[in-house]
């Protein structure tokens, strides 16, 4: 996969050379080109920002150097290369989700255009909307200074799902989110030796050796910790990925199935 990132921090993107996306990288899995929109300002001052159409507070991106700096990237695909999806985080974009991660995996060029300020000029999304697959994605609902962190972000959760990129230790399946895997439950707790610290034991049944029984009670943790942390998750679930044991903790939770067969809060929350 190949990955541009425009931006006027091109060392914000600098941990795209550290760990999976560094090794990835090295091992020539994954093609990331960072670039100073700056590059692309013909002015003293290499102005990148004017102030809003309609008045009102800061400063809006300028459209030409968006222009000439996408023109440019695009043009430098190779003959024949497909066009590459634009990734322009924004607050006002769709959510990014485990399931947009997969599907950006799945491209063979992908180009973030993180923005400073108030955003870039409307007209920008609008030209390449006409020529590109463009996706406005937000990584969450809190404020930032701009949109290098989430492409720090979204480049990490794609880049490990792409083929070799992940070794056997660390692997997919059960991933909190990975879509069908745990059925959209968080993970429980983990523990590791020693087997006592600080007067700390870990759960008798994690050394019982009993693999049906261990499984259980992983599956209890995560219903517990998903009532807790993520209810909102429970309530969206599928209600046949709970069975009878799933159903029982639910219920000890204060959680029963609504008229609709959808899991709901039926009782007062039930202390940690
Ligand atoms: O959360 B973000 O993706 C984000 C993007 C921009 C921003 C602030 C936050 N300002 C300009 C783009």
């Amino acid at each position: 996969m190949r990955i541009d990132v425009v931006t006027i921090f091109p060392e914000y993107l600098e941990p795209l050379s550290v760990s999976l996306v560094g090794k990835a990288r090295a091992r020539g899995q994954l093609d990331v080109r960072v670039h100073d929109l700056r590059e692309w300002t013909h002015d003293k001052h290499n102005t990148v920002d004017d102030t809003p159409y309609g008045g009102g507070p800061g400063m809006v991106m300028k459209p030409e150097p968006w222009g000439e700096a996408l023109d440019a990237v695009i043009e430098s695909g190779a003959q024949g290369e497909e066009l590459p999806v634009l990734v322009v985080p924004t607050p006002s974009g769709r959510p990014f989700t485990q399931e947009l991660a997969v599907e950006l995996s799945e491209k063979s060029w992908l180009v973030f255009t993180p923005a400073r300020y108030e955003g870039i000029d409307r007209r920008v999304i609008e030209e390449y909307g006409d020529r590109l697959d463009v996706r406005e994605v937000s990584i969450g609902d809190y404020v930032l200074a701009g949109g290098e962190a989430p492409v720090l972000v979204m480049v990490e959760a794609v880049a490990r799902l792409l083929p070799g990129v992940l070794g056997n230790a660390e692997s997919h399946r059960d991933d909190s989110f990975a879509p069908g895997a745990m059925a959209d439950l968080l993970e429980g707790p983990v523990y590791t030796k020693p087997p006592e610290w600080r007067d700390r034991g870990i759960p008798d049944v994690l050394l019982s050796g009993h693999h049906g029984k261990i499984a259980r009670w992983r599956r209890d943790e995560a219903i517990r910790r998903t009532v807790r942390n993520r209810p909102d998750l429970i309530e969206r679930a599928d209600p046949a990925a709970f069975d009878k044991k799933d159903r029982e903790i639910l219920s000890i939770l204060g959680w029963g199935p609504g008229p609709d067969g959808r899991f709901g809060r039926v009782a007062p929350d039930v202390e940690e």
